[in-house]
């Protein structure tokens, strides 16, 4: 795993924040639900690119091309997002997702692998943006140990090699800790992008 710390300065986070705001006027955000049980996640979401991830509790995990309410196709990834991607990820073609996950004060997210992808050797790339999170990243076994870290407003993470497939969490968020415009969004505490691969090319 690498950690870029505060990679994107403050100009390009309020870029960054302009984006999530117009993918969620085009794609309203919505509250994923847990396979089987039907528990709502604290997170809601939106997507942006060809497919977005989605749950609910009849078939559970998925990629999707359409928004699970609307109906719509996802808009398209910002271009920054994309710039990241080509000088970042090693990977010879664009991602395909990027899941937009916002938190509001309370809202965590649990340890879970992400293995829903079907290329593995893509990396995911993550961009944090607003209050600061406390992450949990352990191995590829639940059982195994973890270490914690602060996510910042700007900071990127690259998951790759052994690292994709490790067991990784939000434990909380540090409300009041960003000062980024949220535009609409007042509710949101924290925001995190991440770029996929989810098709092999
Ligand atoms: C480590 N999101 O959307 S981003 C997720 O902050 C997710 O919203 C968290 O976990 C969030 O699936 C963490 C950092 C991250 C993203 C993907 C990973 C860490 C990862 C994939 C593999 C290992
Ligand atoms: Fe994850």
């Amino acid at each position: 795993m690498k950690h870029l710390s505060q990679y994107f300065d403050r100009e390009s986070q309020v870029i960054l924040m302009q984006a999530v705001l117009e993918v969620v006027s085009l794609a309203p955000l919505f509250t994923p639900t847990m396979p089987r049980t039907g528990k709502p996640f604290s997170v809601r979401m939106t997507n942006c690119g060809s497919l977005g991830w989605v749950s609910d509790k009849t078939a559970g995990y998925r990629y999707q091309a359409a928004h699970p309410e609307t109906g719509e196709a996802w808009p398209a990834i910002p271009q920054i997002l994309l710039e990241l991607w080509s000088k970042m990820s090693g990977y010879p073609g664009p991602p395909e997702a990027c899941l937009i996950n916002v938190y509001g004060p309370d809202a965590k997210m649990g340890l879970h692998r992400d293995e829903d992808e079907n290329d593995f050797s893509a990396p995911v790339i993550s961009v944090s943006l607003g209050d600061t999170a406390r992450f949990r990243i352990g191995g590829p076994k639940r059982k195994d140990p973890t270490r914690s870290l602060d996510l910042v407003s700007g900071d990127v993470l690259l998951l790759d090699g052994e690292s994709r497939l490790a067991y990784h969490g939000i434990d909380r968020i540090k409300p009041g800790t960003s000062d980024l415009p949220r535009g609409i969004l007042d509710e949101a505490a924290r925001i995190n992008l991440t770029l996929r691969r989810v098709t092999l090319p």
